[in-house]
């Protein structure tokens, strides 16, 4: 399937989603939204894609937010069915049962932001900026940054960057826990697809596992946490990809995962 906004490529069980409006900043309109939503349910029913990648086209930005020219245009309702696209299109980053890392190799700004932000990591080129600008704007964050923000800097963090709306550099981003690896502009997607193909090359049910585990510890109690992760381990110690992992380790030989999800 085609998109106006997005291109979809896969090799090798990796995929990548780039953003694709580069005359303005791939910002999110109601379209792309819509497109991006259509394409994680494509990949979340593909077997065959074991890790997703997100990036914007052109060097200069990621996503550099909401399309303001089409925001400017809603009234309430409009605005809350728009938040509520974009909290479903981005929501499934999170849910999706693959991992998720985003390359920003730009401006990440505002949507652009709270997009990233719910990848399960970030890796950004040294001249990546980020920022939750909406206050400028006389708006607040609406796809997910008053929620996830927080979680992953910590609220103080979060209420600085939300209040002032003021950019961080990739450096900066990395200081306070918000982006995992700085690459120069050049070896940005290098670097993401080397750590995309160790994550591929590992056991889908395990992988699966994990993520779901992780991604529980945001919203539940440490016990309940806890109860799901013994779950889900005793799952995985009955999967293929167990009993290859382990019976590799004995045999002193490279684990060869099957890429099943029995
Ligand atoms: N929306 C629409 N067009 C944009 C956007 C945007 N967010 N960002 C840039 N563009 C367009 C510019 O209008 C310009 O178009 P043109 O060439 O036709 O004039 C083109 O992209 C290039 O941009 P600039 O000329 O401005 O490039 P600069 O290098 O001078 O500046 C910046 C780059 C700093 C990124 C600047 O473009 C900027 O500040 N952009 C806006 C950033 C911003 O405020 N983002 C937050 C938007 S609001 C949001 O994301 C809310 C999410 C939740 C919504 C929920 C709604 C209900």
């Amino acid at each position: 399937m085609s998109y106006n906004n997005l291109i979809l490529e896969v090799e090798n069980s990796i995929a990548t989603i780039t953003f694709n409006r580069p005359k303005a900043l791939n910002a999110l309109n109601n379209e792309l939204l819509g497109e991006l939503s259509v394409v994680l349910d494509e990949i979340e029913k593909n077997e065959s894609i074991n890790v997703l990648i997100l990036t914007g086209s052109g060097d200069k930005a990621f996503i550099a937010g909401a399309d303001i020219s089409e925001l400017a245009t809603f009234n309430a309702l409009q605005a809350k069915i728009f938040s509520k696209k974009g909290h479903e299109a981005i929501g499934k980053l999170q849910e999706l049962s693959i991992p998720v890392i985003a390359a920003v190799n730009g401006f990440a700004l505002g949507g652009g932001s709270e997009m990233a932000i719910a990848c399960d990591f970030i890796y950004a080129s040294e001249t990546a900026k980020f920022g939750l600008p909406e206050i400028t704007l006389g708006i607040i964050p609406g796809f997910g940054g008053t929620q996830r923000l927080p979680k992953l800097v910590g609220k103080n963090m979060a209420k600085e960057m939300i209040f002032t709306g003021k950019m961080l550099s990739a450096v900066e981003a990395k200081e306070i826990g918000l982006v995992n690896k700085v690459c120069s502009a050049d070896s940005l997607m290098e670097d993401v697809l080397k750590t995309a193909k160790s994550i591929a090359a590992k056991g889908k049910v395990s992988l699966r596992a994990a993520k779901q585990a992780v991604n529980a510890s945001l919203d539940v109690d440490l016990n309940t946490g806890c109860n799901i992760e013994i779950d889900a381990f005793a799952l995985c110690l009955a999967s293929e990809d167990a009993k290859e992992g382990t019976s590799a380790f004995l045999e002193k030989r490279k684990a060869e995962f099957k890429g099943t999800l029995s």
